[in-house]
């Protein structure tokens, strides 16, 4: 506590800017202030990057390590809900106790810069960043935000006209048009449109834009949630479930940054883990579109597929149940068998359909198209495994090599011809079968690569081709017939950046009676959240901010105008925080541009990787719109991440594999369990820490037991900081007692300086164990190795615990190391070795390489008796490699020639004696 006081007052941690020091910023994930505080997963990264902010201060660097509260969120306003307490009340409540938590623990915050999501100073600039994505567009030829006032300019000069499918086009200098993005058809003129329909394309280009879409809707929370909020068809906080419902809302275009955002990745310090799961969240599919003609109708089938070069055996089509074109081409025969369907698959989830386990369901439109390349006609069908959301919404079916085609086929009896040469393995492993008989006999899709056969008509032929080149040259083929074009999709979809909910930030909009939106002057934000009482959400849709009557309706430009009702969901606040933490208090601007480039970007984020996904993805792509804007000065935020693995609890259970609470287990002399009731014997294993099995491990109670420096040095000695590992508290006693220990090397019985500590070097011995401690300990913090510095510092204190003389030179290194993993003890021991200012800023103790090199020793060579050589080696060298350093000598050798080696002895410190007979 002394030094937690000392820290504060003295403000120690504060970061100076500006500065002529070089920076590093070290950021941690910010906490949710939950009622339950931290856990014990918090205190792991939150160590991890406390010691490298250390470390880092004590190199000389000027160090930005901030902390701060991520407070909008669903629980604050559930429990408002239950108990009638404001959000507010209960956030504050939850943030002084989580504050307090992580003060507890000694953390080198700079606490200056605290903020707090939920704070109308903060969320102001959350709100003044939307309007930025609402003022601007993404100009897919310069691959950038520009204002969206430079569309509107280029418009109004008539440099761009827009297409009849509601795009624009650039008209170059000559009069020919070019199209972006557009169908080729008429076009016209910006002034021909009317107002409202200026308007609409305007709206509809914007970075944050209103749409109509099928929203997953949970009736239980009363609100809509993003995708990444539901897991298997159900809401992932409290698990309710969630139905499909067509309702506007607001969207931010991420889409448009899918191939910067995949781009960006590759110059990162992020494990390839996490970068996959990020490669394949954006998941970007490239392949082509193929127009199908209708046979004896005039539709034409556009379909997305990765396979053009299987489009020979392309032998039949299917519809997602909801494409616009159903309704047309089905012929009135088959019009009640299509419709039952489609109402049949209205009722399944997306993860439902695609299922690759369920049996396959469809049913025949009644109609045909024509595949191109060799004008046959094939079926086309409706199915709930193809997706309306993703490509076209309509596919060409290759049951030969496309699993789900294949169980299609099978099921419904359609045919399947091979074109794609499987290899001779494959063949033998799926009932020794031929390329013949496949449609017959083959029990699976060949899905792999191989060459084309029996791919060709009069004009292209991919026979012989493996699979890119064969893709490549049809795809050639379709584009010069005007059939098709090279396409990439992404899975990503646009951001779903409405919530229903009071507890979040307000977005600045307003609706004017007519019907238009604007957005509110960035001179008059923020946009207060009002205070009710009323926080039940209306059920219909709306948000509970819908019935604050008082602040719902306001006024613009002489005009009545209402707020808009929705609030941000809770990821935003979170996208940009830790540009807010460069300039916590600016009044005038979410922060100084010139800070801004002197500490950006940060050097090292460390956190859980649940957040490997959206968090991560929704910072990037709000960076690279403030990047556009020319508001941040780096493409990317975060340079290097580290995610640290997951704390389990211990856990029980009985014989048949029932879960036992740890409260009702008992431990027995022979260290086995047993249950506390029945004496009926337990297993103990790890499992993640839950409630419900009690086995939750409190940082308070640690801390109160063992101490804030034993609690941190334990939850970094666990194991690597990357691995998932399991609490023991026997390992908390284990680094306690080195801490003691420690203490005793340094202070004597009466309290003061050990008497042993004296200003002398050391032997040779001590002095090389401390160089190579130095050595050990700064390398493993430079590349997050904790656990092993710590067992370096052990093996320190074991040598020089017992000593009579100690160089005090060599404590003092010791406990400027110490320092960075357990700064309460050391801040401690550096006093009472005379200093009297704190140790962050002492220089990191170096080490002189040629200290470390063990000593020498001179060993005589000998040949059967005779002393032929002399050889030098390190005097740790284990006895085979001075064995082979003595038969490597050059003079050795040569007198070994002609002769066989019998034996070699090594007499330890003396010589080496070689037997050899001819
Ligand atoms: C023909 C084909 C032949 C296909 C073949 C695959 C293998 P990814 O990689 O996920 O992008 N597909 C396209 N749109 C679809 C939709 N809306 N719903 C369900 N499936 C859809 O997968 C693209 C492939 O998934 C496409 O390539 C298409 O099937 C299918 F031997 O076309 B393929």
């Amino acid at each position: 506590k002394k030094w937690q006081d000392y820290w504060l007052s003295h403000k120690t941690f504060a970061a100076g800017d500006p500065s002529d020091k070089p920076k590093y910023y070290i950021l941690d994930m910010f906490p949710y202030p939950s009622g339950a505080g931290l856990h014990v997963g918090h205190p792991e990264g939150y160590t991890a990057s406390d010691i490298v902010s250390r470390y880092k201060r004590m190199k000389g660097f000027n160090v930005l390590h901030p902390m701060g509260y991520d407070a909008f969120g669903l629980p604050a306003e559930q429990y408002a809900l239950q108990t009638g307490t404001h959000p507010r009340t209960t956030t504050e409540q939850n943030i002084s106790n989580i504050r307090r938590q992580i003060q507890n623990l000694g953390f080198s915050y700079d606490w200056d810069r605290e903020i707090n999501t939920t704070d109308p100073e903060y969320y102001r600039w959350t709100q003044w960043i939307f309007l930025k994505l609402y003022h601007s567009y993404f100009d897919k030829a310069v691959n950038k935000a520009l204002p969206i006032l430079e569309l509107v300019r280029r418009l109004e000069h008539g440099e761009l006209v827009v297409s009849l499918d509601g795009q624009y086009q650039e008209v170059s200098m000559g009069g020919a048009m070019t199209v972006i993005g557009g169908l080729e058809g008429g076009t016209r003129k910006w002034d021909e449109l009317s107002s409202e329909e200026k308007r609409e394309f305007i709206d509809g280009y914007r970075l944050a834009y209103q749409a109509e879409v099928p929203v997953n809707w949970c009736p239980e929370l009363g609100t809509v949630l993003a995708n990444e909020e539901v897991i298997d068809g159900r809401s992932e906080r409290g698990g309710h479930p969630v139905v499909r419902k067509p309702m506007r809302q607001w969207m931010l275009r991420i889409t448009d940054y899918a191939e910067r955002l995949l781009d960006g990745l590759d110059e990162l310090d992020w494990s390839e883990g996490i970068k996959k799961l990020q490669r394949d969240w954006i998941g970007k599919s490239v392949g082509a579109e193929v127009d199908f003609v209708m046979s004896g109708h005039d539709a034409t089938i556009r379909v997305f597929t990765t396979r053009p070069d299987t489009l020979f055996v392309a032998t039949y089509m299917v519809l997602a149940p909801e494409h616009p074109l159903v309704d047309e081409i089905t012929p009135e025969s088959h019009r009640a068998d299509v419709k039952a369907y489609q109402e049949q698959a209205a009722k399944k989830s997306d993860l439902d359909r695609t299922d690759l386990s369920k049996d396959k369901t469809g049913v025949f439109t009644g109609a045909y198209a024509v595949n191109p390349v060799n004008d046959r006609q094939i079926p086309i069908w409706i199915s709930d495994y193809v997706l309306i959301s993703y490509g076209t919404g309509a596919i060409m079916a290759v049951p030969a090599h496309d699993q789900r085609d294949f169980e299609f086929a099978r099921t419904f009896e359609l045919p399947i011809v091979c074109v794609i040469q499987p290899t001779e393995q494959w063949l033998t492993e799926h009932g020794e079968i031929s390329v013949e008989d496949f449609g017959a006999k083959a029990d699976a899709a060949y899905t792999g690569p191989g060459h084309n056969i029996t791919s060709a008509n009069d004009e292209v032929s991919l026979d012989g081709l493996p699979t890119e080149e064969a893709k490549k040259r049809i795809t050639d083929w379709l584009e010069k017939k005007g059939l098709g074009k090279q396409a990439i999709n992404y899975k990503l979809r646009d951001w779903l950046f409405s919530r229903q909910r009071y507890w979040g930030e307000p977005f600045p909009i307003l609706h004017l009676e007519n019907g238009s939106v604007v957005a509110v002057d960035e001179k008059d934000l923020p946009v207060l959240l009002p205070d009710t009482d009323n926080y039940r959400p209306s059920g219909t849709g709306e948000s509970p901010l819908a019935n604050v009557e008082a602040w719902l309706n306001t006024e613009h430009d002489g005009q009545a105008a209402r707020h808009e009702t929705n609030t941000m969901p809770q990821w935003a606040g979170s996208c940009w925080y830790y540009l807010r933490y460069i300039d916590a208090h600016n009044e005038n601007a979410p922060f100084d541009p010139e800070k801004e480039s002197y500490w950006m970007p940060v050097d090292l984020y460390i956190g859980g990787a649940e957040h490997a996904v959206l968090h991560l993805l929704y910072s990037r792509f709000w960076h690279k719109v403030l990047y556009d804007c020319g508001i941040v000065s780096t493409p990317e935020p975060f340079t290097k991440l580290v995610n640290q693995g997951m704390i389990l609890g211990l856990s029980y259970k009985d014989k048949t594999g029932r879960l036992i609470p740890s409260d009702e287990v008992e431990k027995k002399e022979d260290g086995s369990f047993v249950h506390r009731d029945s004496g009926e014997a337990l297993d103990e294993f790890p499992a993640k820490m839950s409630k419900s099995l009690k086995n939750v491990v409190n940082p308070d109670d640690v801390i109160r037991d063992y101490g804030a420096d034993s609690m941190r040095l334990y939850e970094m000695f666990m194991g690597p900081l990357e691995a998932t590992k399991p609490w023991n508290m026997q390992g908390v006693e284990g680094v306690h007692r080195f801490l003691q220990k420690a203490w005793r090397m340094c202070i004597g019985s009466d309290g003061g300086l050990h008497p042993s500590i004296q200003d002398v070097e050391g032997t040779e011995e001590d002095q090389r164990l401390l160089h190579k401690t130095i050595k050990k300990v700064t390398g493993d913090i430079e590349s997050l190795a904790f656990n092993t510095a710590i067992s370096q510092m052990m093996i320190f204190v074991n040598h020089f615990g017992p000593l009579e003389t100690k160089s005090r030179r060599a404590i003092e290194s010791f406990v400027l190391l110490l320092s960075a993993f357990s700064p309460h003890i050391a801040e401690e021991l550096w006093q009472r070795l005379g200093h009297n200012n704190t140790l962050a800023y002492e220089p990191w103790p170096t080490w002189d390489e040629a200290m470390i090199q063990e000593a020498v020793l001179e060993l005589a060579v000998q040949i059967n008796g005779k002393v032929r050589d002399k050889i030098t080696v390190p005097a740790d060298m284990p006895e085979d490699q001075i064995k082979q350093t003595a038969l490597e000598s050059e003079k050795v050798k040569g007198q070994l020639d002609g002769l066989q080696v019998r034996k070699v002895i090594v007499i330890k410190k003396r010589l080496v004696n070689i037997v050899a007979t001819p």
